[in-house]
């Protein structure tokens, strides 16, 4: 790449590939048309085969620095998946204009939902020590497209607003900036009256609203370029301006006019939860549904792409397409706290896929929910998608060496959302492996059909939320002694000696009326529900036939028994793979494939073991009957699971 004082025509002479913009190479603008630059945008990139000079060379163009440096990298990723680079005519700018990771980091360097060590962020030697790590953090996210990275948990410590605290952030900020990366914080609501000696934190309070201001001129003075806020309020014990009986518009309002004069933004989170309604499910929508319209220009609301919390799969959140006078931002889960946490081989590139081409019908047929979070169907130009970080300082970054392809697939889909889930892992194994076929084709193989296969052993047809209490680590249905009905799993899948099911029609919590009516009537209609739904929105009869001819029952069993034979099949593909791996890598995948299988036998069997005591009909014998009791799967405890 060419830095601003290269001379052009010696590294020209030299080699066939040139990354200039037109600015450091007029000449550019002969060879590429003014509307092919502008179709690159701010980020985009071109890279194109031209001739120059007498010489056929491979031009990286782009209108910013950072445009070279994504060019370069999407032509590093060509190469080293081996595609053919002699006609190249690629035009690239990114889906969304925000690709963050949020990571849930605290200053002790405890991860919340973290599986993959502590944090990489060693506060205590910062600023004055510069892990080299961050830089390779850069540069991984760089060469996926992340732009942006809130640093600290949403649940945050107001602590990391002090000036000590945001040199540290500031010395990151420095590493990230070459690299196209922004700093963002999380604002504790309360911060004003921890670590400002105020009496209140109210957002309509003058003294208030001038401690962020000074705060915000603060930060900006350390972090020139500084992102701007990510806020979690009101939920989970986290404060709010609800505490001082105003909304979350007047919180987010007040955050937005402080970062404002710096073109900073504020990421308000819609995971709340408030003790009055009928449906956790119908929660965000009913808190956040009568405040569209009343935020700022420079907010976003950020929403989990499901109603409930990052289950192994929900339907879509019913606020993407509900609201239209703010940009929604998709929140996506990369740490798998739902999904097996640490040791679960997990591709989620087909559940993010799956949210983002559901349709929402906001505006007719074809409303997608990637149209709305990019902003299209609504006309917004702020727009953006989010992945919780499943980083650590693991070794291999992300505990699982498959975690990787997830943080991969977010930084992907966030720069072309219309990338499918199998181009994304082809890609990610060939830069991570190799390009010999049959491996390729074995491991694409595993990954697409890993997630269809862990929702099947942990929850088959729209069941949800029943794995373990606070930790969320296994299977736990039987669970109903936490204070809030809706942190129980018994509260989820209702299961009684007619069936099983939460009935959210109109018989029941009418939580479906939060759809558009295509969405509605197709979900309200038992015959018609996608049966992988079915329990999301239906209490069902165990007799109740299913589309395979089978009771549900039977069917809650064909499923949990199929899936332990897909992950067993898969633990034998990866098995059959050895030659083609380093030693150290098969093992470690082929050690963590081991818990997975018994894990996926524990989950199948604790939780038919437990709906039969009110279905009352037999696991049929052609299955391996499970070999422990209820009671046994009941008594396990596990203190010490990470990530709480
Ligand atoms: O999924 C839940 C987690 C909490 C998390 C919360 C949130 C950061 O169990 O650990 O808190 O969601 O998203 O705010």
């Amino acid at each position: 790449m060419l830095g601003k004082n290269i001379p052009v025509k010696n590294s020209l002479q030299n080699g066939v590939i040139l990354a200039a913009t037109a600015t450091q190479l007029p000449v550019i603008t002969q060879l590429i048309s003014k509307e092919s630059l502008a179709a690159a945008g701010t980020e985009g990139f071109i890279i194109r085969s031209v001739n120059y000079q007498g010489k056929k060379i491979i031009l990286i163009t782009a209108n910013s620095d950072i445009g070279i440096l994504y060019g370069s990298f999407h032509f590093l990723r060509l190469l080293q998946t081996q595609q053919p680079v002699s006609k190249l005519e690629i035009i690239s700018s990114p889906s969304l204009q925000l690709r963050l990771l949020n990571h849930w980091d605290n200053l002790d360097r405890y991860v919340e939902r973290g599986y993959a060590g502590m944090s990489i962020w060693n506060w205590h030697t910062l600023p004055d020590y510069i892990d080299l790590r961050y830089k390779d953090y850069a540069r991984a996210n760089a060469s996926i497209g992340i732009n942006g990275v809130s640093l600290t948990n949403v649940n945050a410590n107001a602590m990391v607003l002090t000036k000590a605290y945001l040199a540290k952030c500031a010395a990151l900020a420095n590493i990230f900036r070459p690299y196209g990366i922004k700093v963002y914080l999380t604002a504790r609501f309360s911060a004003p009256i921890e670590i400002g000696n105020l009496k209140t934190a109210d957002p309509l309070n003058d003294t208030v609203r001038q401690w962020w201001n000074n705060k915000a001129k603060e930060i900006y003075e350390a972090i020139p370029d500084f992102g701007g806020f990510l806020v979690k309020a009101n939920s989970e014990g986290q404060p709010g301006p609800q505490n001082y009986g105003r909304d979350h518009a007047d919180g987010a309002n007040m955050l937005a006019d402080a970062v404002a004069p710096y073109k900073g933004i504020v990421m308000w989170r819609a995971f709340v939860y408030s003790q009055q309604s009928t449906d956790r499910f119908k929660q965000a929508y009913e808190e956040f549904k009568p405040l569209d319209g009343k935020f700022r220009k420079n907010v976003l609301v950020q929403v989990k792409n499901g109603p409930i919390d990052f289950q192994p799969r929900e339907p879509f959140s019913p606020l993407f397409g509900a609201m239209d006078q703010i940009p929604l931002m998709m929140e996506f889960q990369l740490t798998q706290e739902y999904l097996g946490q640490g040791t679960h081989l997990v591709y989620e590139a087909p559940l993010f896929k799956e949210v983002l081409e559901a349709d929402t019908y906001a505006k007719g047929k074809g409303s997608t929910v990637a149209k709305v979070i990019d902003g299209s169907l609504y006309g917004h130009s702020l727009n953006g998608m989010a992945g919780v970080s499943n980083i650590g300082n693991n070794r291999n970054w992300t505990g699982h060496l498959f975690g990787q392809a997830n943080w991969y697939a977010l930084g992907r889909l966030a720069w072309n959302y219309n990338l499918n889930s199998e181009q994304i892992a082809d890609e990610w194994i060939r830069q991570t492996f190799t390009n010999e076929r049959s491996f390729v084709t074995t491991i694409k193989k595993i990954m697409l059909s890993s997630h269809e296969t862990m929702v099947n052993y942990m929850t088959p047809l729209g069941l949800h939320h029943i794995m373990g209490n606070g930790h969320h680590y296994g299977p736990a249905p039987w669970s109903d002694n936490l204070p809030r009905p809706d942190w129980n799993p018994v509260y989820y899948h209702q299961a009684d000696s007619f069936g099983i099911g939460f009935d959210r029609t109109v018989r029941g919590t009418n939580a479906l009326a939060q759809f558009a009516p295509e969405i509605r009537k197709q979900y309200e209609d038992i015959n018609t529900c996608d049966e992988k739904y079915l329990l999301w929105f239906h209490h069902v009869s165990w007799k109740h036939k299913m589309k395979s001819g089978l009771t549900l029952w039977e069917e809650l069993c064909a499923k949990y028994y199929k899936a332990v034979d897909d992950i067993k099949a898969i633990q034998q593909q990866w098995n059959s793979l050895k030659n083609y791996v380093d030693a150290e890598r098969f093992q470690h995948v082929q050690q963590l494939l081991t818990i997975q299988v018994k894990e996926a036998i524990w989950w199948r069997n604790a939780c038919l073991l437990y709906f039969q005591t009110f279905s009352k009909m037999s696991i049929p014998d052609k299955y391996e009957q499970p070999d422990k009791s209820l009671k046994y799967y009941k008594s396990l405890r596990f203190p010490y699971a990470p990530g709480n």
